[in-house]
């Protein structure tokens, strides 16, 4: 039955969790995470990958236990203890092992004291093992984590002129690499393009297979490239980022049955920047594993990062770049730069090194 406000219940988060499959795939030992299941492969690897070393330091109040931080962005922190899900917030005292960052994000493992009444306070979170940052649109100086301990971003856009953009993949692509996060790329609504769009599509997904990345086609309307999808997620922890608009609900919607997650309802494709989800959240999957939706993004600023190394973070560079002139060649003005030949030939994208070329452009503005 309908309820006139929407579900939600004041004073009552909307629960993000309606199977209870966590609970299934976890339970709590006592000072860490186990895996309850049986056998071998997806489970321990994912099991190992949310039980850090430091996780398991033996905590000296008896209260206080671990947690994956579920949802941020909403009215409360949501954490799941394994056993159960807490509406949390940090409190002043609040420690962190991760300087100059959003203290809490998504994925990060967290400390709490239990307050009763599923209620909980953070007092600790611990170090992240990989991360998807972005500059701070307020402070350069600090880094807004999107996500944090996951496998792979799903970095995802939309095949419609406004939606498909290199320049803003590639920033992507570069964040993941340098946060120590594996990247995909998902180019949603394939449903719309006429052939010689498609064909437009098909050229750019072959200039990111080349360069190394895997590219799923996918579209919400004929299916097509689901499976794929969720094959990939299956028994990982991902994340949907990208602009907003492109269909990451839409998607999660259909790789997580009855989630309903709420999504814009304009039919119109060239509406840009409606927003429609303001939290993050990790889902869990039916099966195994956690996907993560994330709100959606139009800029995004590097954080930090020097500019001799940003070729690294192109892979396909690097082949070439050992075999430049000059040890510390940008592949911007120097002679006999092979990666500069390489573009020249088209053994590198010309698209890709324009990116290359503007990311190192914008950074040196700055
Ligand atoms: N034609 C077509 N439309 C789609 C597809 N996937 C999603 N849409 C539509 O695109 C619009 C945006 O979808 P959302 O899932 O809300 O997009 P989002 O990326 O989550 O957007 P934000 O939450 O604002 O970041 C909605 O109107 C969807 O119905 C698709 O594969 N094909
Ligand atoms: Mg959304
Ligand atoms: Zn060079």
């Amino acid at each position: 039955m309908a309820k006139k406000d929407g579900g939600k219940q004041r004073g009552s988060p909307r629960r993000v969790h309606k199977r209870k499959d966590i609970e299934k795939q976890w339970r709590k030992g006592t000072s860490r995470w186990q895996y309850a299941g049986e056998g071998e492969s997806d489970h321990d690897q994912l099991d190992r990958r949310l039980s850090s070393p430091r996780q398991y330091q033996v905590v000296s109040d008896e209260q206080e236990r671990d947690a994956l931080v579920m949802q941020t962005g909403g009215p409360h922190i949501l954490l799941h203890d394994g056993d159960r899900e807490l509406r949390s917030r940090p409190r002043r005292s609040t420690t962190t092992e991760n300087a100059n960052a959003t203290l809490i994000a998504i994925g990060d493992r967290v400390r709490y004291i239990d307050m009763g009444e599923e209620e909980a306070v953070i007092t600790h979170v611990y170090g992240r093992e990989s991360f998807l940052l972005r500059a701070s649109v307020r402070d350069a100086e600090y880094a807004q984590v999107l996500v944090a301990n996951i496998d792979e971003v799903i970095v995802t856009a939309a095949a419609t002129d406004e939606l498909l953009r290199p320049g803003l993949i590639d920033r992507y692509l570069v964040a993941c690499a340098m946060g120590g996060v594996d990247a995909c790329v998902c180019i949603n609504k394939m449903d719309l393009p006429d052939d010689e769009e498609r064909e437009f599509v098909d050229d750019l997904a072959a200039m990111y297979r080349d360069a190394g990345y895997d590219v799923l086609l996918t579209s919400c309307v004929t299916g097509e490239g689901l499976d794929e999808l969720t094959a990939r997620v299956r028994g990982n922890i991902s994340a949907f980022s990208g602009h907003s608009g492109v269909g990451k609900t839409s998607l999660l919607n259909v790789l997580i049955p009855d989630l309903e997650e709420k999504t814009s309802e304009l039919s119109d494709q060239s509406q840009r920047g409606i927003h429609t989800t303001t939290r993050s959240t990790l889902f869990p999957l039916p099966g195994e594993g956690f996907l993560a939706d994330t709100p959606g993004i139009r800029e995004f600023g590097l954080y930090q990062f020097d500019p001799a190394d940003l070729h690294t973070y192109f892979p396909e560079f690097l082949d070439y770049a050992d075999e430049c002139r000059f040890p510390s060649c940008t592949h911007t003005h120097e002679p006999g730069c092979a990666v500069k030949e390489a573009v020249e030939s088209e053994d590198i994208h010309p698209l890709r090194y324009r990116n290359y070329l503007q990311i190192l452009e914008s950074e040196q503005q700055e």
